[in-house]
């Protein structure tokens, strides 16, 4: 059997980095990448070394030139991780940066698109192909301050969702994974601009939010069930969160 191969964008760190280990585990080839190369040779060796396939690619997928030379680079593509993503800022729509929405449109909905149009032909090429696509929550629901996230991330939603209706009848399937509580090293710290107490505060309490290794696990899951089953829509959250605005928090 030859070996495929799977693209992890985001790789650099929590589900992204978490997923591309398992993929490795389960047998794939994973080409990670992600804008910090630094960290991506240091996945691709910690990979090796446990007996895994990998190779680092230093990528902006927001960079369309950059995403559209990448895909020209490699042979053959089966398995698409459409993970990159993030949210900038917690603040009202009334008075919001509309940088920050700008900038997770960028990342959250073109990122998305410019892996997905650039990977497509090599992915229906292969003859069976997998995109998987990290929307959130957010991409569901909406909450007070995440407005700006919750749009972008609405619009993660419909790619994956309008991609399946266009893919039909070729052997290319689109899975969508939508967590909610996630508590990652980077999510929050980015979405509160460093600020440690702020994005602690988004976890104070609660027993056990969900970890990368949580959400990579569902992922490496749904990607590795036979290629006639589409999980095409996946929302998981902690216990903890019965819904996004009922969090269940101790003391
Ligand atoms: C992250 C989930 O609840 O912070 O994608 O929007 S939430």
């Amino acid at each position: 059997m030859t070996t495929r191969t799977a693209v992890v964008t985001g790789a650099s760190s929590g589900i992204g980095a978490a997923t591309a280990r398992k993929l490795a585990a389960a047998g794939y080839h994973v080409v990670l990448t992600a804008r910090r190369a630094d960290r991506l040779d240091v996945l691709e060796k910690e990979i090796a070394a446990a007996g895994g396939s990998a190779a680092a690619y230093a990528l902006d997928v927001t960079d369309r030139d950059a995403v559209d030379a990448f895909a020209q680079s490699l042979d053959g593509v089966d398995v698409l991780f459409a993970n990159a993503g993030a949210a900038f800022g917690a603040d009202p729509v009334a008075t919001a940066d509309p940088a920050d929405w700008r900038a997770m449109y960028e990342v959250n909905v073109l990122g998305v698109l410019n892996s997905v149009q650039a990977l497509l032909p090599k992915l229906i090429a292969s003859g069976d192909g997998t995109i998987a696509i990290l929307s959130s929550t957010a991409g569901l629901v909406v909450y007070e301050g995440g407005g700006g996230y919750a749009a972008a991330k609405h619009g993660t939603h419909a790619i994956a969702g309008t991609l399946r209706l266009e893919l039909s009848g070729q052997p290319v399937r689109v899975i969508e994974i939508a967590p909610g509580m996630v508590k990652t090293d980077e999510f929050a710290v980015n979405r509160f601009r460093g600020d440690q107490d702020a994005a602690a505060s988004v976890y104070e309490g609660v027993a056990e939010p969900l970890t990368a290794d949580d959400v990579a696990d569902t992922v490496a899951w749904a990607i590795t069930r036979p290629s006639h089953v589409n999980v095409d829509l996946l929302v998981l959250r902690p216990r903890a969160q019965a819904a996004q605005h009922k969090v269940h928090r101790e003391g």
